[in-house]
C-alpha cells in the first residue's frame, strides 16, 4: 500500500535549500519532519492531500508542482509582499478557478497556485469559511503555566494569523496564569463584542494525581460553553499531554504546532460566521473537488 507521495527538490547550494524551505513555509505548507545528517539534511513540508494528476490536452498550468488553496488572490498578495518571482500573473481560468505561477528559488522549477471559484451552479449549497483573516479582529488567550510550550503555541498562532492576512493592530494577546483561567478570560473578550474569534492556548501535562483530568475537563467545558453562549468562535489550542516530550512535539516539532492549527480554525470560523449571517452569501461549494478538466467536461455537458 502506498503511504505518501514526495516531490523531491535537491538544490545545489545550501542558500537555495533554505530559500525553498522558506518559500513553501510562506505558501502555507505545514512543517513536517526534518533531519540533519553528515551527508544531507532535509525538511518535509506537508499538504492535507496530495496525488498524481494525469492529463492530456490543453489548458494545464505550466508548472512542475501545482497546489490548490482556499484563495489564490490572498496567496498572490502574500507572494508579492514577500517579493517572490511571479512567472504568470493571477488570472481567471476557463475551468472556473483563479491561478498564478511562481518561480521556485534555486531554479527548482515553477509552482502553480490556484483556487476554485465559489460560483459553480451544479453543486449543493455549502457554507464554507475562507482562510482569509483580513479585516477581522482576533484575541489570543495564552496561559503562562508551561510557558516554554505555550509561548511556542503563541508564536505559531501569530504566524498563522499574519499569513492569513490579519493585521497586528487587530490582534489582542491576553496572558493568564494557567489553563484554568483561560475560559473566563476568553468569555470576557467574547462578551466585549470587539473580537471576531478567540484562540485559546494552554498546556496541561499529566501528573501523578487526578488533578490533570479535572483541569482538562473544566477548561474544555469552559471554552466550549463560552463559544456556545456568546456565539463568538473559540479555537481550542489546549494541549493535554502525558509528557513534556509529547507537548514539545505538538508545539512546533514532530506533530506540527497546535497554536498554528487553532489560529487557522479561528480564521475559518470567523469567516464562516460572517457567511452564515448573510444567507445569500452562502457559497455553492464544498462538493468533492474534481480535477480541472473533469469540471470543464461536466460544464460543457450541462
Ligand atoms: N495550569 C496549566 O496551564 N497547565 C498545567 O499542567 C497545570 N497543572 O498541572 O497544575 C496548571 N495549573 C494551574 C491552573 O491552571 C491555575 O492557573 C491555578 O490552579 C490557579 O487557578
Amino acid at each position: 500500500m502506498i503511504k505518501s507521495i514526495h516531490k523531491l527538490l535537491v538544490p545545489k547550494r545550501e542558500a537555495d535549500f533554505h530559500a525553498l524551505v522558506d518559500f513553501f513555509d510562506a505558501v502555507g505548507l505545514a512543517r513536517g519532519e526534518s533531519w540533519k545528517g553528515h551527508r544531507s539534511q532535509g525538511v518535509k513540508l506537508d499538504a492535507p492531500t496530495a496525488g498524481v494528476e494525469i492529463g492530456i490536452g490543453q489548458g494545464f498550468p505550466q508548472a512542475d508542482l501545482v497546489v490548490e488553496c482556499d484563495s489564490a488572490d490572498v496567496l498572490y498578495e502574500a507572494a508579492k509582499r514577500r517579493s517572490f518571482t511571479v512567472a504568470e500573473e493571477i488570472a481567471d481560468c476557463e475551468w472556473g478557478a483563479r491561478m498564478f505561477t511562481l518561480e521556485l528559488p534555486g531554479s527548482a522549477g515553477r509552482l502553480a497556485i490556484f483556487s476554485y471559484n465559489k460560483d459553480w451552479r451544479a453543486k449543493p449549497q455549502v457554507g464554507e469559511g475562507k482562510l482569509d483573516a483580513s479585516g477581522k479582529r482576533f484575541a489570543v488567550v495564552v496561559s503562562r503555566f508551561n510557558a516554554f510550550i505555550t509561548e511556542r503555541l503563541l508564536g505559531g498562532a501569530l504566524d498563522a494569523l499574519r499569513r492569513a492576512g490579519a493585521r497586528d493592530k487587530d490582534i489582542t494577546i491576553m496572558r493568564v496564569p494557567g489553563a484554568f483561567e483561560v475560559p473566563s478570560a476568553a468569555r470576557g473578550l467574547a462578551a466585549s463584542g470587539r473580537t471576531d474569534a478567540i484562540i485559546c492556548l494552554a498546556c496541561i501535562i499529566r501528573g501523578e494525581t487526578s488533578h490533570y483530568e479535572h483541569l482538562a475537563n473544566e477548561v474544555t467545558r469552559g471554552i466550549g460553553q463560552s463559544a456556545q453562549e456568546t456565539g463568538v468562535p473559540h479555537a481550542y489550542g489546549v494541549l493535554t499531554c502525558d509528557s513534556l516530550e509529547q507537548a514539545i512535539d505538538r508545539a512546533g516539532l514532530k506533530m506540527g504546532n497546535k497554536g498554528w492549527d487553532a489560529a487557522l480554525s479561528a480564521v475559518e470560523m470567523a469567516s464562516l460566521r460572517a457567511v452564515s449571517t448573510q444567507d445569500s452569501a452562502i457559497s455553492r461549494s464544498g462538493q468533492q473537488r474534481r480535477s480541472a478538466h473533469s469540471k470543464k467536461r461536466s460544464r460543457r455537458k450541462s
